[in-house]
């Protein structure tokens, strides 16, 4: 601190003497001014766009570098501030760039970090740099492509500050001020010439720095750096939001499994350093069925993995399967989960840190690093074993998900080849319960999915054949104490069903489908919707626990093996009564409890109420006037959204427990159709 001050002075003198000898530049200064303009002739190069993506990419490159004190352990805020005039200001609370003179270059550390290419990475305490990565380019890349670039420095109970122009100096770096507070201020003004866009009449456009857009990198950076606190605001709309996790990924594998149902709580969350690499992860199973993990090598996102997802991948699936043998959670016969059941539904942050991150692929967004995947793999196989050993009620519920997920992919699996003989097959082979339409125009024919057989009968005679088929379901599958979702596809009218409806996988995919999930997984878009032989796919069941059961099935069915159904709109739930009043010549149909009431109130006393315990009750024209006449019936259209809820309840349905089913049941009336007409 007390040594400082003739060293600032020697610093002073020097720039003055730049300035002063005017174009007399040495050699490091010519290499300089080349390389700032090289930045300039080719912006592109450095920071990937001059659009939208390039302009934020500047503000990152600041930020990162005060990230970069925050990680060597000497800034705890920075603040990032969108002014009104769109420039931008980073500061933060760290020890402040350098001002003393750099040998190598003959300049301030400051004038250094801002004029040299590639400078910044020389002067860190810090091992791990964000720098270094994809971004990393350096803060003299920011200043080239600025109009005006003021830094100020918080050093020593003094304010040093400098500006530059369009990356040159616009004098020394001199002291305004005195100051108790320590750290680096930041203002830059992207330069328009460099910035733009263009409109669709091929004119400029200004493009300015969006909030949501740093929001979110911002966001994400303070969720990677725990205790960090990030404040951003935006003058221009007097806006101010605060970033810090004391939780950390863990916090953020909480924030992003927000909207989805937890199997555990909380996260579980490790840190680790081993041979120089720090491993921090941060895992939750929740009941949805896809993966996501994220991956980061010193805070910046690797969109293609690499060594350290490898490595946390495989510890996953070797410590699961250990711990279910060796917990007796599956019998010894069965085979090992693969990796894809034991990630179903989890939400993961693997974050590394490594000093020389080694990027690779097309878009050098994967980690090559080889020692990086042991490292991640015996770390995380050791706290992984530790959590699971002191969770076994967490521990059970993980492995159980594990164990459905593998059943949908066997079911998947059976799907899948079940489909491709259909396909082989072509349409000559319809199942011989159809009663078919004659029409052949998919967009006017519906097929009526119907329970039971007597059902069935009454809705072959009341529908109107030209459009509408009728394919009976035997009721069967129900008595099937505990349905797996393979036992789906053993289902003669599960088969049935494929093949009067015409799912067919499309070709390419039945070619190239290298995809180790099997065709048919969750989110599927692979089922050709130009062989589809009703565009109304229409489930009529019974209004009662059975036919819930059999709606939920045929919901899990649509929304797991044939999706685009669903999306399509093609798949509704039919809507009959429960209820017949009848009083002189009135009749009335009431679909549910409340229209029943107010027929009753309206029709008083005298009126006869005949309940439908179930479709093969009704009349052939009593069902085609109710549930089928496209004039005066109901149709609810399934939604992706009840199809969802269908498939989570699932297992609730199929299992044995009668108080969850009896329960469920009645909180899903809606789902099962009892709707207000
Ligand atoms: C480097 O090692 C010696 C003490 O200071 C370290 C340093 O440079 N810290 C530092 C740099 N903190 N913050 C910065 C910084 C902040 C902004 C906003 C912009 C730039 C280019 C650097």
């Amino acid at each position: 601190m007390t040594n400082t001050k003739p060293k600032t002075a020697q610093i002073e003198s020097q720039a003055d003497q730049a300035g002063a000898t005017g174009g007399g530049y040495t050699a490091s200064t010519i290499d300089v001014l080349e390389g700032l303009e090289a930045v300039r002739v080719r912006p592109g190069m450095y920071i990937g766009s001059t659009g939208p993506r390039g302009l934020h990419h500047l503000v990152y490159e600041i930020v990162d570098n005060s990230v970069d004190e925050a990680l060597a352990g000497y800034c705890k805020n920075i603040s990032v501030t969108i002014n009104e005039d769109d420039s931008v200001t980073v500061e933060d609370d760290g020890r402040g760039i350098p001002v003393d003179i750099v040998e190598k270059t003959g300049k301030s550390g400051v004038e250094t970090v801002f004029t040299v290419l590639h400078a910044g990475g020389k002067f860190g305490g810090g091992v791990y740099k964000v720098s270094g990565g994809l971004h990393g380019v350096g803060a003299s890349v920011v200043n080239a492509l600025s109009e005006k670039l003021e830094v100020e420095v918080f050093r020593d109970n003094k304010v040093y500050q400098q500006v530059y122009r369009r990356g040159q100096p616009d004098g020394g770096l001199k002291v305004t001020g005195s100051t108790d507070k320590r750290g680096t201020r930041v203002t830059f003004w992207p330069d328009d010439e460099i910035f733009h866009d263009v409109n669709e009449d091929n004119e400029r456009v200004k493009i300015v720095v969006e909030w949501d857009v740093l929001a979110t990198r911002l966001r994400e950076m303070a969720f990677l750096n725990k205790g960090l606190r990030i404040t951003l605001s935006d003058r221009r709309q007097n806006k101010s939001e605060e970033y810090h996790y004391e939780g950390g990924i863990a916090s953020y594998v909480e924030y992003l499994n927000n909207t989805r149902t937890a199997i555990h709580k909380p996260p579980i969350y490790f840190e680790m350093e081993r041979e120089g690499v720090v491993v921090e992860c941060a895992l939750q199973w929740t009941d949805m069925y896809a993966e996501s993990i994220y991956t980061f090598v010193n805070n910046i996102n690797t969109h293609d993995g690499g060594t350290h997802l490898t490595g946390f991948r495989n510890a996953l699936t070797r410590v699961i399967n250990d711990y279910a043998r060796k917990n007796a959670l599956i019998k010894e016969s069965d085979a090992n989960f693969t990796g894809e059941d034991v990630r179903e539904g989890l939400t993961a942050i693997v974050s590394v840190k490594v000093s020389d991150p080694q990027f690779e692929g097309q878009t050098k967004e994967r980690l090559g690093n080889r020692e990086v995947q042991g490292i991640t793999q015996s770390v995380t196989s050791e706290k992984l074993a530790d959590w699971l050993e002191l969770n076994p009620k967490a521990a059970k519920d993980i492995v159980a998900k594990a164990i459905q997920a593998r059943q949908a992919r066997e079911a998947a699996h059976k799907a899948k080849v079940l489909v491709r003989r259909q396909s082989a097959l072509e349409n000559s082979s319809l199942p011989g319960k159809l009663a078919d339409c004659s029409d052949r125009d998919p967009g006017r024919c519906e097929i009526y999915l119907v329970e039971g057989d007597s059902a069935g009968g009454s809705a072959k005679q009341g529908r109107n054949r030209t459009f509408q088929a009728i394919l009976p379901l035997r009721g069967k599958i129900l008595n099937v104490e505990r349905v797996q979702p393979t036992k789906i596809y053993d289902n003669a009218e599960v088969q049935a069903m494929i093949q009067a409806l015409g799912l067919v996988v499309k070709e390419e995919e039945e070619e190239g489908g290298g995809k180790s999930t099997g065709l048919l997984r969750p989110n599927a878009e692979n089922i050709d919707l130009s062989r589809l032989r009703y565009h109304k796919v229409i489930i009529m069941t019974d209004a009662d626990v059975d036919g819930s059961h059999i709606r939920t099935l045929l919901l899990t069915f649509f929304f797991r093996y044939a999706r685009p159904l669903i999306e399509h709109g093609y798949v509704y739930i039919a809507q009959p009564p429960l209820y017949k009043v009848e009083k002189g010549k009135r009749v009335e149909y009431c679909y549910n409890e409340h229209k029943l009431e107010a027929v009753l109130a309206e029709l008083g006393e005298k009126a006869v109420i005949q309940r439908f315990k179930g479709l093969g009750e009704m009349m052939p024209e009593q069902l085609w006037e109710t549930t089928m006449n496209p004039e005066t019936r109901t149709l609810k259209k399934v939604t992706v959204e009840d199809a969802s809820e269908a498939d989570h309840i699932f297992d609730l349905l199929m299992g044995e427990a009668v108080g969850p089913r009896r329960e469920f049941i009645e909180a899903n009336a809606h789902l099962v159709g009892n709707l207000d007409v």
